[in-house]
């Protein structure tokens, strides 16, 4: 139910905002677009205090935005239980939701996938912007296994405690990639969501729809370099075996978020071995 006074049962701050961009002439549905951006306002009051302000309806652009479920993890405490493990909530950030967690995976299980993976390695392919094929690139230069789901037991496992962790459908994740970056091997700055305006990664939508999620798993320490680094956000997460940093990369109505920005630092000293598992909006098979 709407207030009889749409416009002044906003703050302040944002009243004075309506009334001068209305009077310089912006227009009416981009102002209501801001107003809802990251859940600021529901859709239906910032219309109504778009409209009470001109005096007058204003014409929707495009039905207002949806909130959509997002895989997400509890940081209400210092661990979660993620199915069969206890793991440590190491740092948390809102916008862009990012959660660096310990100990989610044991030695011997980065051990055991580090030694699965080693006979199976090729070079790491991007997704090609004019027709959504695998193509090599000197931007992304590890080499990495990709798996199947639940291709090994304990593939299957860790399958299940990431779905725990995550609160997200082991159905929704794509195969797991196991990826070798050796001194100077790196992964330059990338998005990991499908650009619906590329023709070649909106092939990929069609499957599953938008990479909604990100684990990055650190199946191994590296002496010096490799770290994981968000370069729009100054931050940088270095690697610690059996730790893992996760990010949602849409933001909460499921619209690919920039600040997701991220890249695998070149390795200066030492080797990196990582475990990345991508989360899907939907069902992905
Ligand atoms: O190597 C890293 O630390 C990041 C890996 C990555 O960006 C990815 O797999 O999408």
């Amino acid at each position: 139910m709407l207030m009889a006074s749409p416009l002044a049962s906003l703050p302040k701050e944002w009243q004075i905002w309506i009334e001068e961009n209305l009077a310089r002439s912006c227009e009416p549905s981009s102002m209501a677009d801001v107003m809802v951006r990251d859940g600021r306002f529901d859709p239906r009051l910032a219309y109504a205090a778009i409209e009470q302000a001109r005096g007058a309806p204003v014409r929707q652009s495009r039905p207002p935005r949806q909130h959509q479920a997002l895989p997400e993890i509890d940081t209400s405490a210092n661990t979660v239980l993620a199915g069969d493990r206890v793991v440590d909530i190491l740092l948390s950030l809102k916008a862009p939701r990012i959660v660096l967690v310990g100990k989610l995976l044991a030695d011997e299980e980065c051990d055991a996938l580090i030694h699965y993976a080693e006979t199976r390695l090729e070079r790491s392919p991007v997704v090609a912007d004019r027709d959504g094929s695998n193509e090599l690139t000197a931007y992304r230069t590890s080499r990495g296994a990709m798996m199947q789901r639940s291709e090994t037991e304990l593939v299957a496992r860790i399958e299940a405690r990431l779905a725990a962790l995550v609160r997200w459908p082991v159905e929704n994740g794509e195969g797991m990639q196991l990826l070798r970056y050796e001194k100077g091997n790196e992964y330059r700055p990338h998005y990991d969501w499908f650009d619906p305006a590329m023709p070649g990664p909106r092939k990929h939508l069609e499957r599953g729809g938008q990479r909604v999620g990100t684990v990055v798993m650190y199946l191994s320490d590296v002496e010096q370099g490799g770290g994981t680094s968000f370069p729009d956000i100054g931050l940088q997460v270095q690697p610690k075996k059996g730790s893992a940093v996760f990010f949602a990369n849409t933001d909460s109505f499921g619209e690919p978020d920039r600040k997701t920005l991220h890249a695998g630092e070149p390795v200066e000293k030492g080797v990196k071995f990582i475990a990345t598992k991508w989360l899907r909006a939907g069902e992905y098979r």
